[in-house]
């Protein structure tokens, strides 16, 4: 599917094709090097893309192009890759099932080959050099490091025991690792532009949320084989980049975040789910979907209809009802997931960002909090009335929110603006602000995982030569630091499997 051919090149087409299309594809979708295209590169946070060009990039195999190139031909080749592609690529079940490797040296181990407990096993993304350390939650020591695909983004997501866990990253690549044996499975590009992704229930099966194309894609999570991809349209036939897809455990089905559609979508992951239950429409209309499934309730598809467009959503923990972002970067909108519709609305000014939100009891009422990206404050709402109890004014607006159900405190990262460096720990029923830490005065801190038993707390010092910091959870003092590059999040696999209070999706 080459865009780019032919002895009509010239400009930055021709220096494309001379020096980037063996490892960025001649079609800009990504081969050993990620896709140049503007969906990817407009994400990517770091060093602007002509330095880039020009001095390579950490850590990579992207090579240094100032001696090569000269100053007008970098400028031109950094706008041309941010040229959006000519039209949405095919990317269906061929080109999907040809992606996929498996790790011919990989065996599966009998029992976890470390001695330490594999369900308070941290793993720890670090984007500095596109890595995953694999770290004992009882000893802090890393057990493994491993490379991913480039740009990993979102947590991984782990099989119901612990033992597997899937990473994604923004090109669409799904990785398989197995935890007892320390060894990568395989991986597959399931997208070309992808969001997250989510695992059902039981373990089977695995949904990608996709931009590029529009469609969700549904693989095998024991063989990584393509199971069912859906075309995304809405009822009127609009085509939708889907944002988010999340599993929902209560309910034995995936929920998908429509980018540009009034609808959320709600995908049956019981076999034995009915196809004609009530509200469900049969999945196999006609040209939505590629690859048939053997049972006909499993991924039965429902349509929610909403108001307007909504993502970046927040369930509450019975995951009967959820809470999105309107379109206006003011509002929340409650969505009751059994009768499907909006059933309240909340004033949330200031870009709440809920798929960062987290509950636990406050006395003997549940509460949510959710930072907001426009602001410096996070926001407190009762979910049994949907009133906003309180608002804590932080130092800048935040990107994440951690608690444990054994911990006192939520902590608040405060991602964007000066104060970069601080991170507020909150007492979970007083709301008050009881310290700002600020471990590494300057660099970013952000996103904070707890071990399994809410004892310790693990700071990211979101920098090239950063670290995870360990702190313990009730005297909030460091115990530990271990260097890392650029560490992001951090995901304990017991809190994850478990559905801990205090943890996002
Ligand atoms: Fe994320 C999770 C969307 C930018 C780091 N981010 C998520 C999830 C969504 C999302 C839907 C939940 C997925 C899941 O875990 O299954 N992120 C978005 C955006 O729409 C946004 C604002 C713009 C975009 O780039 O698409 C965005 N995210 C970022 C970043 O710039 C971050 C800070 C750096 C990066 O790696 O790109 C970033 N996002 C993360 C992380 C998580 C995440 C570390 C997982 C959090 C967790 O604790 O589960």
């Amino acid at each position: 599917m080459a865009l780019l051919s032919g002895p009509a090149l010239a400009g930055p087409e021709a220096i494309y094709e001379e020096y980037c299309a063996v490892c960025h594809g001649a079609d800009r979708l990504g081969r050993t090097g990620p896709a140049l295209i503007p969906e990817t590169l407009k994400r990517m946070r770091g060093p602007r893309l002509a330095d880039v060009i020009s001095n390579g990039r950490a850590a990579t195999q992207m090579p240094a192009f100032a001696e090569t190139l000269d100053a007008d031909e970098i400028t031109a080749l950094a706008e041309f890759v941010k040229v959006p592609l000519a039209e949405i690529p095919q990317w269906g079940v061929d080109e999907i099932t040809a992606s996929r490797s498996l790790n011919t040296d990989y065996r599966p181990a009998e029992k976890p080959v470390f001695e330490a407990d594999p369900l308070n096993v941290f793993l720890v993304v670090e984007t500095g050099d596109h890595h995953v350390s694999v770290l004992d939650g009882d000893r802090f020591e890393v057990m493994d490091r491993f490379a991913t695909p480039f740009a990993v983004h979102g947590g991984p997501k782990f099989t119901p025991d612990g033992r597997y866990v899937f990473i994604m990253s923004r090109d669409g690549w799904v990785q398989k690792y197995d935890l007892w044996s320390l060894a990568e499975v395989g991986r597959i590009r399931a997208g070309l532009n992808s969001r997250n992704i989510a695992i059902s229930k039981d373990g089977r099966h695995l949904a990608v949320a996709n931009y590029l194309p529009r469609t969700l894609t549904i693989l095998s999570a024991d063989d990584l084989s393509v199971e069912r991809i859906f075309t995304v349209k809405a009822k009127d036939g609009t085509a939708s980049r889907v944002s988010a897809v999340y599993q929902a455990p209560q309910r034995d089905s995936f929920i998908l975040a429509l980018k540009d559609a009034p609808e959320i979508w709600e995908i049956a992951t019981d076999p034995d789910a009915d196809p004609v239950y009530e509200g469900y429409v049969h999945s196999h209309e006609k040209g939505m979907i590629e690859a048939l499934a053997s049972s006909e309730g499993l991924f039965a598809l429902r349509r929610i209809e909403v108001g307007e467009p909504i993502d970046d959503f927040f369930f509450t923990p019975d995951y009967r009802n959820l809470i999105g972002a309107a379109r206006d970067g003011e509002r929340g909108v409650v969505v009751n997931l059994n009768v499907g519709r909006e059933i309240a609305e909340l004033p949330l000014p200031g870009l709440p960002h809920l798929g960062s939100g987290i509950s636990w009891f406050r006395g003997d009422r549940r509460v949510m909090a959710t930072p907001h990206l426009r602001e410096g404050r996070l926001s407190v709402i009762d979910i049994e009335n949907w009133e906003v109890v309180n608002t804590i004014e932080t130092l800048g607006p935040g990107f994440f929110l951690r608690s444990h159900e054994n911990a006192d405190h939520v902590w608040a990262d405060v991602f964007f603006g000066p104060n970069r460096d601080a991170l507020h720990v909150i007492d979970k029923q007083s709301l008050e602000i009881v310290k700002t830490l600020r471990p590494v005065p300057g660099a970013t801190v952000a996103h904070v995982e707890f071990d399994r038993y809410g004892r310790y707390a693990l700071v990211s010092v979101w920098e090239d030569d950063g670290a995870v910091i360990v702190y313990d959870a009730k005297t909030l003092e460091e115990v530990t630091r271990l260097p890392m590059r650029k560490p992001s999040g951090k995901y304990n696999v017991w809190n994850k499997i478990s559905f801990s209070d205090g943890t996002s999706h």
